[in-house]
């Protein structure tokens, strides 16, 4: 399916990619984002500043997203869970809603979500590694059905920095959530 735009801010810099494609800085949208603060996704103002510093109105998101299915400015409720990497044997669990999620990271990287009974693959044991890296980035509900969305890295590669937003409204029979937006980060 059509994996939809996101934006993301790091290291001062906002990274764009509508449909994979990444825009030149030059032709950065300025309206049309939400900021992802606190409790709320809020209408945020963009401006590029000069090279690769983009300013954003109110300051400080957690990330800004663009140009995806399900979301829209309002209030977002934030699950309990500690962000950072997946390890093996180092589940991470997230509470929502009264209920217990489980990310697992297993020997061979392969990257399950565990609720109840259920379990859900969001990444495949890949062929090749080169010091992959797995990480929870925000956990909540996001799409406001009351139900666990999750935003990750999960990279079987060191320098590749894949963000992934996971919606429960769009998920099919079989899981838990959907992923339904990506932008690629290519750090080191
Ligand atoms: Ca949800």
């Amino acid at each position: 399916m059509r994996l939809f735009a996101l934006g993301l801010i790091a290291s001062a810099m906002i990274l764009v990619s509508p449909d994979a494609q990444d825009w030149m800085l030059d032709d950065l949208p300025t309206s049309g984002w939400l900021g992802l603060y606190a409790h709320e996704l809020k209408p945020v103002r963009v401006r590029l500043k000069e090279k690769q510093h983009i300013e954003v109105t109110p300051p400080k998101p957690e990330l800004i997203l663009r140009d995806i299915p399900r979301l829209a400015a309002g209030p977002v409720t934030e699950a309990k869970y500690e962000p950072g990497l997946i390890e093996d044997g180092k589940p991470v669990a997230i509470r929502h809603g009264g209920e217990t999620f489980e990310l697992r990271l297993a020997a061979n990287n392969r990257v399950t979500l565990h609720h109840r009974a259920e379990t859900q693959v969001l990444f495949p044991a890949p062929e090749f590694v080169d010091e992959p890296h797995f990480a929870l980035v925000w956990a909540g509900d996001l799409d406001r059905d009351g139900r666990l969305d999750l935003i990750t890295v999960l990279s079987p590669k060191y320098s590749w920095f894949p963000y992934e937003v996971w919606l429960s409204s769009a998920a099919v029979k079989g899981e838990i959530v959907h992923r339904i937006a990506h932008y690629d980060h290519y750090g080191c």
